[in-house]
């Protein structure tokens, strides 16, 4: 008797359960709305992305880059060998840097006596981080809270250029004006700045290029700017990943005639490809002969005793066992 009852309890509360899920419930949000907090694609659409971005076949000539760098995470388990090593790269020098002016609004704007690089992009993107590192400066104030940069701030390098840290935009779980608030300001830097050389948009190799990313590039685009996509935090994505997503925003380059075609990879973290984004803002405040006189030679030698090192590692190598069914 005491069974039965307790059976039939159970059923009697698996179809309230039941009949409670059916219901809408007050807190359930569109996919749209959470699409417009979380900032990304959800649900079915996420899933299929997901899965195209997965069938992309990466790029063997980016793979083998990425390999040379050490760039891209490569999990390592107990009976995986060691595939890669890295390029010892001769390291291109930057000037410290010291900060020199901060501006909330135009008239704070300090004159225009050197070449700029802007570097822009999402909120905690690692925008700061990445101009201390290739500085090998602590001057930028860096965050694990999103939103700290709070005004445009000048550094500047030994008065050869200025590197310019610009606030985030579009972090999720803001409220919208807090979101844009810092655009209007980045606008105006943008549009009025003479020596502004190149403005480096930074995404997140994780993510790419999100909706926020697109408003803002079809903003310099209007601007007739230039600018370079730099894909940050690369230490955090798989290797394959990362080459996936380099074709993916490679491809985006070819929509606009502002946009350089060069993609450029980061991990400030593990300091790789840092010495590709220091000689790519040398060439463009046209520095390259004051700073890199020798490094061509240098890097030439460096490159062939790579190479060398990796036929007799390739030579060397067992090959993977195939396992017999
Ligand atoms: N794993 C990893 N973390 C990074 C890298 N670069 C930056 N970070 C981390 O990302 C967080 C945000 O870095 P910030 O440099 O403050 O980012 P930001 O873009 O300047 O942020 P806002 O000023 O808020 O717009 C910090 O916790 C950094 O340590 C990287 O290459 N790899
Ligand atoms: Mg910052």
């Amino acid at each position: 008797m005491a069974t039965s009852v307790t059976i039939l309890g159970a059923r009697l509360q698996t179809r309230m359960l039941h009949n409670r899920a059916k219901q809408p419930s007050k807190f359930s949000t569109s996919v749209d709305t959470l699409r417009s907090i979380v900032g990304q694609s959800t649900t079915a659409e996420e899933a299929s992305n997901r899965q195209l971005f997965a069938r992309l076949q990466p790029d063997p000539k980016t793979m083998d880059r990425l390999d040379m760098l050490g760039l891209g995470s490569q999990k390592r388990g107990r009976f995986e060998r060691k595939r890669w090593f890295r390029y010892n790269e001769p390291e291109v020098k930057l000037p410290h840097i010291a900060f020199f002016a901060g501006a909330q609004k135009e008239p704070s704007f300090p004159p225009e006596s050197l070449p700029e690089i802007g570097f822009v992009g999402r909120s905690n993107v690692g925008k700061s981080t990445l101009i201390n590192q290739i500085c090998g400066s602590s001057a930028a104030r860096v965050s694990d809270k999103p939103g700290m940069t709070q005004q445009i701030n000048f550094y500047t390098a030994q008065s050869d250029f200025h590197l310019v840290d610009m606030p985030g935009y579009g972090f999720a779980f803001a409220k919208d004006e807090e979101r844009q608030a810092w655009l209007p300001l980045i606008e105006t830097f943008v549009r009025s700045r003479k020596s502004l050389r190149r403005v480096m948009v930074l995404l997140d190799a994780r993510h790419g290029i999100k909706v926020n990313d697109r408003e803002f590039v079809a903003l310099l685009d209007r601007t007739g700017v230039k600018y370079q996509f730099v894909l940050t935090k690369c230490d955090l994505v798989h290797r394959d990943d990362l080459a996936r997503r380099y074709k993916l925003v490679s491809q985006e380059t070819e929509k606009s005639r502002n946009c350089i075609p060069r993609v450029m990879m980061v991990s400030a973290r593990h300091d790789a490809g840092l010495n590709d984004l220091r000689k790519e803002i040398l060439h463009t405040c046209s520095l390259g002969q004051k700073y890199l006189a020798d490094h061509k030679k240098k890097e030439a030698i460096a490159q062939a005793e790579y190479m060398e090192q990796l036929k007799i590692f390739k030579d060397t190598a067992r090959p993977k066992k195939r396992r017999q069914n």
